[in-house]
C-alpha cells in the first residue's frame, strides 16, 4: 500500500492523468481518494480504462455528473447519510470504520487523533458527529504516544491540546509544507516511529510555517494596494485580483484574510507564463461561490469547491469577464449581505456563566 499526494503547485488539488499514469506504474489495483475526486469524471474513466478500481471519498459539492465508480460523498444528491458536514478526512474515516466493522476488526478509533486534526483543519462545522470526532480525537492527542504528534506539540509549545491549538498551531505547520514544498513529509511525520526523525521533521515544518507567514504578509500587502487602486468598494461587490508573483499555495489564506477585512467574496489568482491563472476564492455567507462559479463554467478551465471556498483555473484574458459576471450576480443580492455579521449562538444570563459551563464548551 502506498500514498500519493498531488503537488499543489504543479498538479493542483485533485486527481490528474499524469498522477494516474504514475500510480499505474506502481502496479496499483485500487485507488482510494481522500478529499478529492468528485468532479474528476474524465480522470476516473481513464484510471478504470487502465484497469484500476477506484473509490472516491470526498466532501466537496457534486456537479450534475459524478464519476462512474464507487463514490462516497455525503453531498451526493442521493446520499441519505445524516452528517452532511463531514470533513474530507471524516469521509475517509467512515470508510475505514465501515470496513473494520464489516470484518470485525478493532482499533479504528486509534485514527481519531489524525481525523480530529483533519476535521478542524478542513474548516467544517464542529457540530453533531464532527464534534464527537473532535472531542474523542482531542483526548487521544492529549496523551498521544505517537512520536510525530509529540514532536509537533513540542515545537509548537503545546501542553494542552484544544481545538484552538489544532486550528492555529498544529494545522498551519502541517499545511505549510503542502503549500510551499512537499506534503509527503507531513505523512512521514505521522507514520514514523523514529523519535529523532520526528523531531527533525517537526522542526522543518516549523521553519516552513515561518516562511509561509512571511509570504502571506507580502501577498496581503500587495493585494491591499491593488484593491485601493483598482476597486471601488462602494460599487464593486466581488474582488478578483491576479499577479504573476504570488504563490499559489498561499493565496487562499490571503483571500480569507481579505474576506474578513472587506466582507465580500475575494478571488486571488496566480498568473503563469502560458497565460493561465490558478488560484483560490473565499466567500461570505449568502454568496455561494461554487454555484456562482458554476454559472461561469463556460469561461473557466477548471474549478471546484464549496459554498464558501473554491479553487479555479482561468485564462488571463477571461478575468475581466469573470469579474463582471460575478459582480452582476452579487448585485442581485441584498446589500445587507455585504455588511459584517456578528454571530451569536445563544443568550446567557450571568447565572449560566459558571466554571462547569466553561469546562463543557472548552474544546
Ligand atoms: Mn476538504
Amino acid at each position: 500500500m502506498s500514498f500519493y499526494i498531488p503537488d499543489r503547485l504543479n498538479e493542483g488539488y485533485g486527481i490528474n492523468k499524469d498522477a494516474i499514469d504514475y500510480i499505474k506504474q506502481l502496479a496499483t489495483d485500487l485507488i482510494i481518494t481522500v478529499d478529492c475526486g468528485i468532479t474528476a469524471v474524465e480522470e476516473v474513466k481513464y484510471a478504470r480504462e487502465l484497469g484500476m478500481d477506484i473509490i472516491i471519498t470526498d466532501h466537496h459539492e457534486c456537479k450534475e455528473i459524478i464519476p462512474d465508480t464507487y463514490v462516497i460523498n455525503p453531498k451526493r444528491h442521493d446520499c441519505t447519510y445524516p452528517n452532511k458536514n463531514l470533513a474530507g478526512c471524516g469521509v475517509a474515516f467512515k470508510l475505514v470504520q465501515a470496513l473494520w466493522m464489516k470484518y470485525n476488526l478493532s482499533g479504528f478509533e486509534e485514527l481519531l487523533d489524525i481525523c480530529a486534526i483533519g476535521t478542524i483543519a478542513d474548516i467544517v462545522e464542529i457540530t453533531g458527529e464532527n464534534r464527537i470526532i473532535v472531542s474523542q480525537g482531542l483526548k487521544k492527542l492529549q496523551n498521544s504516544e505517537k512520536c510525530g504528534i509529540k514532536a509537533l506539540k513540542n515545537v509548537a509549545g503545546i501542553t494542552d491540546v484544544t481545538s484552538y491549538s489544532i486550528a492555529f498551531q498544529i494545522a498551519p505547520r502541517i499545511n505549510a509544507v503542502g503549500r510551499l514544498s512537499d506534503a509527503r513529509i507531513a505523512v512521514e511525520l505521522f507514520t514514523t516511529t523514529d523519535e529523532d526523525k520526528a523531531m527533525q521533521i517537526a522542526k522543518y515544518l516549523d521553519q516552513e510555517n515561518r516562511s509561509r507567514q512571511k509570504i502571506e504578509e507580502e501577498i496581503l500587502n500587495e493585494a491591499l494596494i491593488m484593491i485601493q487602486n483598482n476597486f471601488d468598494l462602494s460599487n464593486d461587490r466581488v474582488i478578483v485580483l491576479s499577479s504573476p508573483f504570488w504563490h499559489v499555495g498561499v493565496v487562499g489564506i490571503v483571500a480569507s484574510r481579505l474576506v474578513e477585512r472587506f466582507h465580500r467574496p475575494v478571488i486571488l489568482l496566480c498568473e503563469d507564463k502560458e497565460g493561465f491563472c490558478k488560484g483560490s476564492g473565499r466567500s461570505i455567507e449568502g454568496f455561494n461561490l461554487f454555484e456562482n462559479l458554476l454559472k461561469c463554467e463556460d469561461i473557466l478551465v477548471k474549478f471546484g469547491g464549496h459554498e464558501l471556498a473554491a479553487g479555479l483555473t482561468i485564462e488571463k484574458s477571461k478575468i475581466n469577464e469573470l469579474i463582471e459576471r460575478l459582480n452582476e450576480y452579487a448585485k442581485e443580492m441584498d446589500v445587507e449581505m455585504f455588511l459584517p455579521k456578528l454571530y451569536i449562538d445563544l443568550e446567557m444570563t450571568t447565572e449560566d456563566i459558571t466554571f462547569e459551563t466553561a469546562e463543557e464548551i472548552k474544546n
